[in-house]
């Protein structure tokens, strides 16, 4: 699969990367990292992310090479711009996010890299998927570490170790493989540094966030004999702590920590007015197959879903097809 992505490469000469909207530390790293190797190549990249680049990655992008979109201005003709479009962490279109207007607009070749679990890909014409890698991160180690000899340059070796880290939550989640232990270790041989990285990812919370927590944590349900545990942030409780979107980060992990939960869930209104849910498996029950009856997806142990509806509505039935996916998983 990685020949073949190599192969893809090779054939276009300037390479727009972008990744899914909202960026998180694997879709920039992986981002990052591949067009560090592009530019060594001699090739024209860019990378395009919606909305800005959140504060805690900033650090992984000390020559300011990723771009906030801006449709009406710098980005009005950016459709025409390269010969391939490359949506890195994500195999479907519209997980790009306001990106996607010019995606559909693009005459580049367009190709997607990812380790997430799906259906065929649609809507590209190159896919380059494995739904056996860890992070996107491990797939562009995977591709640049045989071409370099010695050291990787810095800023790609931090951006990998970063992307490694998000996805498997510091190395604690299911998908922390061996393999990507031993990826990890070669970064840290040449230099990187996993407490700074650590520091600079997670370390970063404001007093609206943590007061934010409280005061979701203060409405903690169980359901199913402890075996489902939740929380639910609405517009309101964001406005009441001074909190944003961005500070809901990580907070489904809390309900998660209890004993004897198999699954937790983060249940949040968005700013267009939807119903969203984060949801994570400790280890038997298949999430993504929750959230795909509601059109949303992920992996097998953490997966989202949006909804067009009232957030209590969307809560019973989400919880109504957890329970059920309960039944089915647990024996
Ligand atoms: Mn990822």
């Amino acid at each position: 699969m990685l020949d073949r992505f190599s192969a893809f490469l090779d054939c276009h000469a300037r390479v727009l990367l972008t990744t899914h909207e909202n960026p998180d530390g694997d879709g920039v790293g992986a981002a990052i990292a591949l067009a560090a190797h592009l530019k060594e190549a001699g090739k024209e990249t860019r990378i395009v992310v919606t909305p800005a680049l959140p504060e805690n990655l900033r650090f992984l992008d000390p020559e300011g090479w990723v771009e906030a979109y801006d449709p009406l201005g710098a980005h009005r003709e950016l459709a025409a711009w390269p010969d391939a479009w490359l949506l890195i962490d994500a195999s479907e279109p519209h997980r790009m996010g306001p990106l996607f207007a010019a995606f559909e607009r693009t005459e580049a070749a367009r190709a997607c890299l990812d380790h997430h679990l799906k259906d065929a890909p649609k809507g590209f014409d190159a896919e380059f998927t494995d739904s056996t890698a860890s992070a996107s991160a491990e797939l562009v180690y995977d591709l640049v570490r045989p071409r370099i000899g010695g050291d990787l340059p810095p800023v790609m070796a931090q951006a990998l170790y970063a992307g490694m880290v998000s996805d498997t939550g510091n190395f604690r989640h299911s998908n922390s493989t061996p393999k990507i232990h031993h990826a990890a270790a070669d970064l840290i041989a040449q230099g990187i540094h996993p407490a700074r990285t650590y520091n600079a990812l997670y370390q970063t919370a404001t007093p609206a966030k943590l007061k934010l927590f409280g005061r979701a944590m203060g409405g903690l349900q169980l359901r199913d004999g402890g075996r489902f545990a939740y929380v639910s942030v609405t517009q309101a409780d964001l406005v009441a702590c001074g909190a944003t979107h961005e500070d809901l980060d990580e907070l489904v992990e809390e309900p998660r920590k209890l004993k004897g939960v198999e699954v937790a869930a983060l249940f949040s209104e968005t700013d267009d007015g939807r119903a969203k849910v984060s949801l994570r498996s400790r280890e038997l029950v298949d999430v993504n197959a929750v959230c795909r009856q509601f059109g949303g997806g992920g992996h097998r142990l953490a997966s989202g879903a949006k909804a067009a509806q009232p957030l209590e509505a969307f809560i019973a039935q989400v919880e109504a097809a957890v329970v059920a996916q309960m039944g089915r998983d647990i024996v």
